[in-house]
């Protein structure tokens, strides 16, 4: 008789997605188990092909839904303070622009996180993150960006490491000094540039705290040639890229992002044919974001049918942040890309789990298959589609993070 596979914990009785190939999107294994052995699966599939297992906790998933645990690989979401007003007169008719130019926006959510202590940054954030986790959530990239001066983006980084241990989720820290021009720097962007790719990101790579970088090509960012200095500093020191582009005008960042490799390009709305090939050529995930989209009220959808043709990896997240999407809900990013972005069921599965992980450079998590880490999420729900049709309800019935 074959010996018993060695793992410690087995879920039992699910209705399995594993997400394990592009073609398993929205295949469900009726009568599904997971094994897994110190938080990395060892088998994944139809329970009556499942090896011989011996394991000491036995989870009955009761004919439930069983997804890789979530992904969101956008969010800012450390940060203080509220912009809750300055959205009210936004409604009163001042634009996203107009506001950012007079020194409001991303500045004033920069005052507040510079006055926060780090214990004050993690309690006003922890309920963004708990929000997010509560929804099946186990992998969140967090970016710096409202410190825009060492000591504060480096304060960022680590309440957001501190967070993810706190909250039982994996953190990516991502380094978004290029998000804004500090007004010590006014009309000195090039300098402020200087301190970004020379100073800031060497020292908080230095110290561990950085897993990407990031940064803001846009008219009320940085220009292409400023985000390609940071783009260079990143990979002189070994670290990958992203960037926020073709938000809000056609720079073409998706482009240069792409001719550094980068792992996404995101927002993208205004991304033309030429950036769309040259992600294509690049493997760069295209990144959506339709919070922002829709709380900005932008007109322009990002080209998803082109996108899907040229067979550019499709992510969604919240983008959570405090100026333009204060979403801290995937699964309502998820039906706002079917319902505003006219994805699939199928596509918006792939886009929160395995391109999800691939925008982050994540080779274990995504996808229930052996080897990778036993991230689930169960849900009280029996088909896929009912993850994404559903707007406002949650039906998490149990997640796990490296099986725990
Ligand atoms: N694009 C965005 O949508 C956010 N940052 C960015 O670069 C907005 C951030 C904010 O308004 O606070
Ligand atoms: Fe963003």
């Amino acid at each position: 008789m074959q010996a018993a596979m060695d793992c410690d914990t087995i879920w039992d009785n699910a209705r399995l997605v594993t997400l394990a190939s592009d073609a398993d999107s929205l295949r469900v294994i009726a009568h599904g188990r997971i094994a897994a052995k110190a938080g990395r699966i060892v088998y994944a599939g139809p329970r009556d092909k499942a090896p011989a297992l011996d394991a000491s906790r036995h989870i009955d998933c009761a004919d439930r839904l069983v997804t890789p645990g979530l992904i969101d690989c956008h969010t800012h979401l450390v940060y203080a303070g509220s912009r809750a007003v300055e959205w009210e007169n936004r409604l009163a008719g001042a634009s996203y622009e107009e506001i950012a130019r007079a020194g409001g926006g991303i500045l004033s959510t920069m005052n507040a996180t510079r006055t926060a202590s780090e214990a004050e940054l993690v309690a006003q954030s922890r309920p963004r993150l708990e929000a997010l986790v509560a929804e099946g959530v186990t992998t969140v990239e967090i970016k710096s960006g409202y410190g825009l001066e060492l000591a504060t983006e480096r304060r960022m980084l680590t309440a957001a490491r501190s967070l993810g241990k706190a909250c039982n989720v994996s953190v990516r820290t991502t380094f978004l000094g290029a998000h804004a021009l500090p007004p010590e720097y006014a009309d000195r962007a090039d300098d402020y540039i200087d301190l970004v790719a020379e100073e800031m990101l060497p020292q908080l790579a230095d110290e561990g705290l950085v897993d990407a970088v990031d940064a803001f090509c846009e008219g009320i960012g940085f220009t292409p040639a400023q985000t390609e200095r940071v783009f260079v500093a990143a990979r002189r020191l070994g670290l990958p890229v992203k960037l926020h582009a073709e938000q809000l005008s056609n720079l073409h960042g998706a482009a240069l992002a792409a001719r550094h490799n980068a792992l996404s390009a995101d927002h993208l709305e205004h991304l033309d044919a030429d950036g769309i090939a040259a992600m294509a050529r690049s493997g760069t995930v295209a990144t959506l974001l339709p919070g922002a989209f829709y709380f900005t009220r932008e007109q322009k959808p990002p080209p998803v049918a082109a996108l899907r043709e040229a067979g550019v990896p499709i992510a969604i997240a919240t983008d959570c942040n405090p100026g333009t999407s204060p979403l801290t809900s995937l699964l309502l990013a998820m039906n706002m890309g079917a319902t505003l972005f006219r994805l699939t069921v199928a596509e918006c599965l792939a886009a929160t789990t395995r391109n999800a992980a691939r925008a982050l450079g994540l080779s274990d998590a995504g996808v229930l298959a052996p080897g990778k880490w036993a991230d689930i999420a169960i849900w009280n729900l029996s088909e896929p589609a009912e993850l994404v049709y559903r707007m406002g309800s949650n039906p998490l019935h149990a997640r796990y993070r490296r099986g725990l």
